[in-house]
């Protein structure tokens, strides 16, 4: 590890120790916890605003996650969170190998397009071995092929009061008593036009395999795991994240994980 990256960690987790001496009072802060206005969820999100500020400061905006050689490949890439969607839309179209899949992309662009794999594969290709760094503790590496997201961007023609790329997925993820709810990212568009952001199609020289994400993922290999999005089903440019889930940007971050997740 570098020492500039010791710094950061530690500058990190010494920022992440002072918004948590906030005090809970009780239970009601916890009840509330998940609700938009509750208090604790303002401290997380300055909390939040903190940390990208300060990756955006220590870490230029093209920066590369390190890249390893195919010799450090051990294993599969360990499949995590879904790994076997069961809605009916996803079961057709894996049902004819996702002949029939087409990854649309709308919202805030010019041209609002969709594509077929064989389209994707196509388009100019980038191949990359990376760390796949899960919250959940554990690190994986595999080679990763796909798409630049920035080529895509291009052919879409983003329009210039677009900030966000929202991933909608598949899958869906069930939230007991609150039923289930599809599966969706989040990123802003410095993350989305970096070199290493591809929408994956391959996965140690295979094709994706369902359980990473078939038939197309997003790798953004400066953030944490569950940034990158498999089964993606559509892209969509937008101005803010307000509308979708619980408004903050993704599936775990409305239940109270970092809209910014760099490492
Ligand atoms: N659609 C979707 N994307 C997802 C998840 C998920 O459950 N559904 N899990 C996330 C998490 S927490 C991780 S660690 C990675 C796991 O990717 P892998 O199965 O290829 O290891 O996918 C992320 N993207
Ligand atoms: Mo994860």
């Amino acid at each position: 590890m570098s020492p500039l990256a010791i710094n950061r960690r530690r500058f990190l987790t010494l920022a992440g120790v002072a918004a948590s001496t906030v005090p809970l009072s009780g239970c009601d802060a916890l009840d509330g916890f998940l609700s938009n206005q509750s208090p604790v969820r303002d401290v997380l999100a300055s909390a939040n605003g903190l940390t990208y500020r300060a990756h955006r400061i220590l870490i230029g905006a093209d920066t590369l996650a390190p890249e390893f050689s195919e010799s450090e490949i051990r294993q599969g890439q360990r499949p995590n969170g879904s790994t076997d969607p069961s809605e009916p839309e996803y079961l057709a179209l894996k049902d004819k190998t996702f002949a029939d899949y087409r990854l649309t992309i709308g919202g805030l662009v010019e041209k609002p397009v969709s594509f077929s794999l064989a389209e994707l594969r196509n388009m100019p290709a980038r191949a990359q071995v990376t760390r796949h760094d899960c919250v959940e503790g554990w690190s994986c590496i595999a080679k990763w092929t796909g798409v630049p997201l920035s080529a895509v961007l291009d052919e879409v023609k983003v329009k210039p009061e677009a900030r966000f790329v929202v991933f909608h997925c598949f899958d869906k993820m069930n939230l007991g008593l609150s039923g289930a709810v599809p599966y969706y990212e989040s990123i802003d568009l410095i993350d989305a036009r970096h070199p290493q952001t591809i929408l994956a199609y391959g996965c140690n020289d295979q094709a994706l395999p369902v359980a990473n994400g078939a038939p197309l993922r997003v790798r953004i290999e400066r953030q944490l795991g569950y940034k990158m999005a498999k089964y993606i089903k559509g892209i969509e440019l937008v101005s803010t994240l307000a509308p979708f889930g619980s408004g903050k940007g993704g599936f775990w971050e409305d239940l109270g994980y970092e809209w910014y997740a760099g490492i």
